[in-house]
């Protein structure tokens, strides 16, 4: 009998960490100074650096770009840090195609998961190592690092969902977390 070989997984996750391994492993990353149209203080904004990196993400596509029914993997690694008195975040984003849900599983850190359905009803989940979040379609998502060290979190989403970010970035969300007396307190933002 003939033996059979094996694939090669996709890649390998650092479940340490969240981190991805492989050769197909894409990353980004977003300064500061990408995220202007989201933090609300423009005065403390201007006074800090631009280039300083707020967060990075890795990702690995398992199908071709917009490949219907596929899906892709990645994590987020969100810096520690404030502009004035709100946290470091990421821009957050609708999915283009609406209806497309997505996962979010936190691996450290902690934080709060922001959503907001078409008619700006917002809600939040905290984060915390281990905490896996349902984001349904039509809602957008944004993660919001309200530690002192790194939040890391793992996502699964469809390959076709795409991000509209040109709809957070006129409209913004509808809740914002600040910090009060030094706790992470969640405050509405209507504009
Ligand atoms: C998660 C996923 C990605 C997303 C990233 C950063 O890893 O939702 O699709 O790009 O977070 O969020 P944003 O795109 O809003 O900057
Ligand atoms: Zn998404």
């Amino acid at each position: 009998m003939q033996t059979v070989p094996p694939n090669s997984p996709l890649a390998t996750v650092d479940w340490r960490d969240g981190s991805l391994l492989g050769p197909g492993v894409q990353q980004s990353e977003k300064t500061l100074g990408q995220l202007q149209a989201v933090f609300s203080d423009r005065s403390e904004f201007a006074a800090m650096d631009p280039s300083q990196v707020v967060y990075r993400v890795q990702w690995v596509p398992a199908e071709g770009a917009n490949q219907e029914g596929g899906l892709l993997w990645g994590n987020t690694t969100i810096q520690p840090g404030r502009v004035g008195d709100e946290y470091f975040m990421t821009h957050g984003h609708f999915h283009l195609k609406r209806d497309r849900a997505e996962f979010y599983a936190t691996v450290q850190g902690e934080g709060m998961l922001v959503l907001m359905d078409e008619n700006r009803r917002g809600s939040y989940e905290p984060m915390k190592p281990g905490s896996l979040h349902y984001i349904n379609g039509n809602v957008a998502h944004r993660v919001v690092n309200t530690g002192s060290s790194q939040l890391r979190f793992v996502a699964c989403w469809p390959t076709d969902a795409g991000h509209d970010y040109g709809t957070i970035a006129e409209e913004g969300f509808s809740l914002r977390v600040l910090c009060r007396a030094g706790l992470a307190t969640v405050v509405r933002s209507d504009r």
